[in-house]
């Protein structure tokens, strides 16, 4: 039985490494980090999902072309970012283990007007 077990835990162990070899694989960008341009208007966050791979670097580039001061927040990064009008913010982060993450501008009024996406990682 400790035999099978140590068998079976080299083949599991042989698999993850395969996969940390690979980079996640997928997308535009298999090996590399992802750049996303979001435009904010009123009330408006275009990309407003964004996808990503666990571990994966990202360069997000806020630009405001609204008339309001806006948010991007994505809470699972711990990143909150502030554009006033006209104003282009740029954050690089790395994205967190797979899940589905909630991102939204927290101006008061404006996730509920419709600043809200998604942030998937697998
Ligand atoms: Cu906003």
């Amino acid at each position: 039985m400790s035999k099978r077990n140590t068998i079976l835990w080299v083949a599991v162990a042989s698999v993850a490494m395969l996969l940390a070899a690979c980079g996640g694989g997928g997308g535009s960008a298999p090996t590399g980090g992802l750049n996303v341009t979001v435009t904010h208007t009123e009330f408006k966050m275009d990309p407003a999902d964004i996808n990503a791979a666990p571990g994966q670097t990202i360069t997000v580039t806020q630009v405001n072309k609204g008339s309001i001061q806006h948010h991007w927040v994505f809470p699972a990064a711990n990143i909150q970012l502030s554009m006033d009008p006209g104003q282009t913010v740029t954050k690089t982060f790395t994205a967190p283990a797979a899940g589905t993450y909630d991102i939204y501008c927290d101006v008061p009024g404006h996730k509920e007007a419709g600043m809200s996406g998604k942030f998937i990682v697998k």
